[in-house]
């Protein structure tokens, strides 16, 4: 039979109020869509045009359908039944694309993870989703995702079906995937949950967001108007295809929508990039700030053609106005500021804005109907202008994670607002100003580092008596992450504690960037403040000390 998770998982829910159905149906934002509706009306309609390119692969839209279902039935044909959760790891390949769109056509779930994430959090994505298939690579960017398989099925042994593209080694191979297309399931509820997207962890481990057609097509849609996207558009998947930014910001998956190209790019720096950009005539782009400022320095000198690019957006992490006047001199094209979440609520500076909302704000949301609160400490309303915490809903925010409990109590009001945890000022005409944050993770280039998963395996090390991570303010990264260590018995060194925290099967941009000893946390900090409070008195003693600024 299928895996034992099978009998009794925590369904896939995501349940607005009737109201609110019914008003964003009545607007149009709801349209009943789904992905493989989509993705179906497309492949007759641009059929032979490309869809994806990556590689020595370029697929029209009628071969990623077909590729699709190929990849779909022959899934189900493996005994797997719609509703079952995959966790799926790819780089930036074709593959990506054919998989994800496969799990849709035969009502799989995809659980998206990144390239990045190793055994300890792949594991975690395929407990809490109740996953019984890992779909992966054989190997990217020099890493064997076989052996993440086998340890993965070692440890959870309800993934019972492991598929790996490129040499399987035992594992079936995706290539060899075939199935009967007649199995495949109807389309399904628009109001269903589509996947499972993974959240960057602001507090413990990351939590997984189910997102549902309805929405996650409104949120694409949307905001193909406000980026410009076209058939006539070329976008390319520079940051990793399964986060949320360039998957639907508007992403490879508005791209498809509106029968545009999708180029895959297996690195993001401009020495991959821009031979791309070049050769596909690329138009649109999202990358995070140190990528954009990156790009703008070696636009300089390059000898590639970039004049094809029309909007070059960068999100995922503060670009502050001088950073974004370097984007725009450098790359002579549009700048569009991103500040986005995969909860759902994503803001964009609009194209035509002027160059000072465009350098100074991070936009404002896609919707009419998205909700914006800025409240002070006590959930009071701020007067505008004034610096507040950021609560939302809308259209395509979510109401609940997946099988967590306790982060829903905690991450959501009583009405339903998402607690986004950032601080943010709202100016005239609703655009946003991101000025921090209200929880400690470290925002490291766009990838979201929680402080106290990191914490948590630095003190599993024997020779660690407590450790307390902070961001630090980082011209390249916009932020590093920092552990400071309170050592005991046996000495330590740095480099240890960082190959502590790798071994322990995390991603590489998880281990501390700078390791700091220190004899205590200070006189005030024995039981008597929160951990909060204390991260934030290391971070200020830290940057007194060596003299670092803002
Ligand atoms: P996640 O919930 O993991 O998808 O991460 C979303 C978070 O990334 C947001 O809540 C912000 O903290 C941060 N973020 C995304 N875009 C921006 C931006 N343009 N400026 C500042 N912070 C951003
Ligand atoms: O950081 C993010 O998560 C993000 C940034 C820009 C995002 O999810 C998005 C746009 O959709």
């Amino acid at each position: 039979m299928n895996a034992s998770f099978s009998s009794a998982r925590v369904p896939l829910r995501q349940v607005w109020p009737p109201a609110l159905v019914a008003r964003y149906r009545a607007a149009g934002h709801w349209r009943g869509e789904t992905f493989p509706g989509f993705l179906r009306e497309r492949a007759e309609r641009f059929a032979g045009d490309i869809a994806v390119v990556g590689g020595d692969t370029r697929l029209t839209y009628a071969q990623l359908w077909q590729d699709a279902g190929r990849i779909g039935a022959g899934l189900l044909a493996q005994g797997l039944i719609p509703g079952d959760r995959v966790v799926v790891q790819l780089g930036n390949v074709p593959e990506f694309v054919t998989v994800v769109c496969g799990l849709f056509r035969a009502g799989l779930i995809p659980v998206y993870a990144l390239p990045a994430h190793r055994i300890t959090e792949v594991v975690h994505f395929a407990r809490k989703a109740e996953a019984n298939a890992y779909i992966a690579a054989s190997s990217y960017e020099g890493f064997d995702y076989r052996t993440l398989a086998r340890e993965l099925q070692a440890q959870v042994p309800e993934v019972q079906h492991v598929i790996i593209a490129g040499d399987a080694a035992g594992f079936t191979a995706l290539a060899s995937l075939a199935g009967d297309l007649d199995q495949l399931p109807a389309d399904p509820d628009p109001q269903s949950v589509a996947f499972l997207q993974i959240s960057g962890g602001s507090t413990g481990l990351s939590k997984l967001i189910p997102r549902t057609h309805d929405d996650y097509l409104y949120s694409f849609r949307a905001s193909n108007a406000i980026c410009g996207i076209t058939q006539d558009s070329v976008y390319l998947v520079a940051l990793p295809a399964a986060h949320n930014f360039p998957m639907s910001s508007p992403g490879f998956f508005g791209t498809l929508y509106a029968g545009g190209r999708v180029v895959l790019s297996p690195g993001a720096g401009p020495e991959t990039a821009f031979g791309l950009i070049a050769r596909e005539r690329v138009t649109c782009v999202g990358l995070v700030p140190p990528l954009a400022l990156l790009w703008a320095q070696a636009a300089a000198t390059t000898t590639h053609d970039l004049s094809s690019l029309q909007v070059v957006q960068a999100g995922g992490a503060k670009l502050v106005p001088e950073a974004a006047r370097r984007v725009i001199a450098g790359l002579g094209c549009t700048l569009q500021q991103v500040f986005g979440m995969a909860e759902g609520l994503v803001n964009y500076t609009r194209l035509h804005d002027s160059e000072e909302i465009i350098v100074s704000t991070q936009g404002r949301p896609i919707s009419e109907d998205d909700e914006v609160l800025v409240v002070d400490d006590h959930g009071n309303p701020v007067a505008d202008g004034e610096t507040g915490h950021l609560l939302t809903r809308g259209p395509y925010t979510i109401r609940s994670y997946h099988n967590d409990p306790a982060a829903n109590a905690r991450a959501f009001t009583e009405d339903g607002f998402y607690r986004t945890g950032d601080r943010v000022q709202r100016l005239p005409g609703g655009y946003l100003v991101v000025q921090g944050r209200a929880t400690d993770h470290i925002n490291r280039a766009g990838e979201k580092i929680s402080a106290e998963e990191i914490e948590d395996h630095l003190l599993a090390h024997p020779s660690v008596f407590d450790a307390a991570v902070v961001s630090i303010p980082d011209a390249y990264l916009g932020e590093r992450s920092c552990a400071f260590i309170i050592a005991q018995g046996e000495p330590t060194k740095a480099a240890s504690l960082k190959a502590w925290v790798r071994g322990r099967g995390l991603a590489a941009f998880k281990v501390p960037d700078q390791i700091v000893f220190v004899d205590a946390f200070g006189t005030t900090a024995v039981g008597k403040i929160s951990r909060r409070e204390l991260r934030a008195q290391l971070r200020e003693r830290f940057m007194q000390q060596t003299g670092e600024t803002r």
